[in-house]
């Protein structure tokens, strides 16, 4: 029998399950699937861990969620085709929910389609090799609770492992000896650390955004960016201030570009992610910088020196959960026999066009028309429920205008659901003041005061 390793459970993993279970569904033979999973819980970096560093059997910790986390995106952008948010709560809910109501609706969809038992937990993959006799891949794997190692033959590996882990660390002159905290976003749990402080946080993407008006909405005193490249440019509140890149450290002060200064108390350094993975060898291994589209991957897929090797979730994401299912439905269906890969230098012709018109983006909004083009191409090649992705990009876009109304406010938003075609109810409480970011506070009938 074929059989599928899936490397990870997290969202883009659990996509991989469900489709295979959604075509077993409906009467197809399935191959059987192994999933390896290091943590003791699916979800990925949805599931909140306090531990940073190295967990309890040495592995480096995966999480970089934190405390108080809530979508950043409408959820309406992210919604799975075949499994609405009103489907698992039961009524529509607002359009940006805290991390564990996420997680929530992600599991929900997993549980009910019941695959948790092909799921290995605790279990980390230490290298993946191909074998050009036999045409198999050997996983060699650790059972981490009883460390012991184990391999197994499969005929083809998708890696959801993730690219959001492993930390990006740069180094300026003066770390060595400031006097408070340098931490990477990875290592950031609870903005309520930085109460009362002036906290410095280098990057102007998401992180950073958003870590930055975390420490402002718990108390910090003062919040300065600084940016490589491009500002942010958002409508700051008074205590948060946007300047160049620093350039160096001495004491408590730090120094930007433009010669000015600003005394610190802590820096978080919001720059962003490697794409890291020490259990391929460098034919199997994509190396690549966080963008939208990668080089080397057949649909954002498939490996291009070996097919039977696929990458979910290995781009940059305006589209998340619902993408992930995009390229899972794909993948599925090219090991059922369903979709014929055409040869390599046709594959080849077709990522340098897509990277073409990648580099053609001048804007967030082209970026956006870009990854909703790709959603087009792979969700018309499958069974997947129809997704009106046109219309998430409309709404993409308002998001972004929302955001550049307001930064504070925009969560305060609610948007149509293009699954069922209802609106979202406001939420109870303004997002400036939803201090608790609980399941059950959110889903509270009642206002919070
Ligand atoms: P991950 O969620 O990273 O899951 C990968 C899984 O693979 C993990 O469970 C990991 O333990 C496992 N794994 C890795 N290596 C191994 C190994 N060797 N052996 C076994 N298992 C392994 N997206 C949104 O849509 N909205 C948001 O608001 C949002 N906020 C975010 C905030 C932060 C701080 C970060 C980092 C990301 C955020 N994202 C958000 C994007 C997020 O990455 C995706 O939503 C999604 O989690 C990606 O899923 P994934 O399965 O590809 O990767
Ligand atoms: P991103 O989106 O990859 O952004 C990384 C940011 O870090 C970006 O602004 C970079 O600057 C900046 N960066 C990278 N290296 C440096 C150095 N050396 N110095 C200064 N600034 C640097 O990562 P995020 O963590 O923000 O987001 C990843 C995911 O987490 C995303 O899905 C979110 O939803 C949450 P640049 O802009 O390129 O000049």
């Amino acid at each position: 029998m074929t059989r599928v390793a899936i490397i990870g459970a997290g969202p883009s993993g659990m996509a991989a399950l469900r489709a295979f279970e959604s075509a077993r569904k409906k009467g197809a033979e399935i191959p059987e699937l192994v999933c390896y999973e290091r943590q003791n819980d699916w979800g990925g970096i949805w599931n909140y861990t306090w531990r940073t560093g190295t967990d309890q059997y040495g592995e480096p910790v995966h999480g970089s969620m934190y405390r108080y986390l809530w979508s950043n995106g409408p959820k309406e952008c992210l919604e799975f085709a075949d499994y609405s948010f009103e489907e698992h709560f039961g009524r529509p809910i607002p359009s940006y929910p805290p991390r564990a109501v996420l997680h929530d609706y992600i599991a929900g969809r997993v549980s009910k389609s019941g695959v948790r038992p092909y799921i290995k937990f605790d279990h980390s993959v230490r290298w993946v090799e191909y074998n050009d006799e036999t045409g198999k891949f050997t996983v060699r794997v650790r059972d981490l609770p009883n460390n012991q190692d184990s391999t197994e033959e499969f005929d083809y590996v998708i890696n959801a492992g993730g690219h959001f882990s492993t930390p990006n660390v740069p180094q300026y002159p003066g770390f060595e000896k400031f006097p408070g905290r340098v931490l990477h976003s990875h290592d950031f749990r609870d903005a309520v650390e930085f109460a009362g402080k002036d906290v410095i946080v280098v990057g102007a993407s998401y992180s950073a955004e958003d870590i930055g008006i975390q420490c402002h909405k718990y108390g910090a005193k003062t919040v300065t960016y600084c940016y490589r490249n491009t500002p942010m440019g958002f409508n700051w509140p008074e205590s948060v201030d946007e300047r160049p890149i620093l350039t160096h450290v001495e004491g408590n002060i730090v120094h930007f570009s433009d010669g000015s200064s600003k005394h610190a108390d802590a820096i978080i350094l919001c720059t962003g992610y490697l794409h890291n993975y020490p259990y391929l060898g460098e034919d199997l291994r994509l190396k690549s910088e966080n963008r939208l589209w990668p080089l080397g991957l057949y649909k954002g897929i498939f490996w291009q020196n070996n097919t039977k090797f696929m990458y979910i979730g290995a781009q940059d994401q305006f589209y998340t959960f619902n993408m992930f299912d995009a390229q899972a439905w794909y993948a599925r269906d090219v090991v059922l026999g369903r979709i014929e890969l055409p040869d390599a230098a046709t594959r080849e012709e077709d990522y340098k066009v897509w990277r073409a018109k990648e580099e053609a983006c001048e804007n967030a909004f082209d970026l956006i028309d870009f990854q909703t083009a790709y959603m087009r191409d792979m969700l018309d090649s499958t069974d997947y429920p129809e997704l009106k992705v046109e219309k998430v990009a409309e709404l993409f876009k308002t998001w972004e205008h929302h955001k550049e109304e307001g930064i504070l406010t925009y969560r305060d938003r609610s948007y149509v659901s293009v699954v069922t075609g209802n609106q979202a109810p406001e939420h109870h409480t303004t997002w400036m003041l939803a201090l608790d970011d609980s399941k059950e506070a959110f889903l509270a009938n009642e206002a919070q005061v």
